[in-house]
């Protein structure tokens, strides 16, 4: 039996979204742990790009992180409480603002010396913002995740993301009390068993190793 292979990198925001929906729906698959500057040969001959996460299956390689959470849910419905449609269009619209303009500024404003002339507080207002509007859709002050108790598609894709805003500085992320659901939720996030589960750290893969499978469980 042979299993979809999955190449990933723990620290990929992209690659904890692909983890967390093979996670929650309990799909073995092998993992093969790279390093972006050291990419296999097998990784880069079935996907040229060299991004990860990509999913490679009998007949079909997914090299979007996105497309690799709808062949999840083409094979399991991991999100029960959020099918509506208003929450659906919601979801997509969101997770484009934070694939677009919110991991923009994120990258100029936590990876500032990669750029030419960045105004570090511009681009974190600009993340702020998002994150400002993102609150107004958190609807319950109790709640763990997004739009209730359990993970959405929209917090597998963006709280990665978020969580990558709060580490380049925590003390003034904490401090933001116009997001203090957006807090919680993040708290619960980097809490929660599904995102320890998917951060467990593999050796990095090489040609010709025993095959590893994730998620642990499996
Ligand atoms: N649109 C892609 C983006 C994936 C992506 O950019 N991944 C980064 C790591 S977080 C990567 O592999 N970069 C290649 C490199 O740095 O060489 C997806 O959603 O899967």
């Amino acid at each position: 039996m042979t299993y979809p292979i999955l190449y990933s990198f723990k620290r990929c925001p992209y690659a904890m979204r692909a983890r967390m929906a093979i996670n929650l729906a309990k799909i073995k698959t092998e993992i093969r742990e790279v390093r972006l500057n050291n990419k296999p040969q097998h990784m880069l001959k079935v996907s040229p790009k060299g991004t990860v996460p990509i999913l490679v299956l009998d007949d079909e390689v997914i090299d979007q992180s996105n497309d690799i959470i709808e062949w999840v849910l083409s094979r399991k419905n991991i999100f029960q409480k959020d099918s509506d449609s208003n929450t659906k269009t919601l979801t997509e619209d969101l997770i484009t603002i934070f694939d677009d303009k919110f991991k923009y500024h994120l990258d100029r404003y936590k990876y500032s010396t990669r750029y030419e002339n960045v105004d570090i507080e511009f681009h974190r207002l600009e993340c702020l913002k998002i994150l400002i509007e993102l609150e107004k859709h958190i609807t319950l002050d109790s709640t763990d995740w997004i739009f209730n108790d359990s993970p959405s598609k929209l917090d597998i894709c963006i709280l990665p993301f978020v969580r990558q805003f709060k580490i380049a500085n925590p003390n003034w992320f904490d401090q933001q009390s116009e997001i203090k659901k957006v807090l919680k939720v993040l708290n619960n996030f980097i809490e929660s068993n599904l995102f320890k589960q998917i951060m467990h750290s593999y050796e990095v893969w090489n040609e010709g190793d025993h095959p590893v499978y994730f998620p642990l469980d499996q």
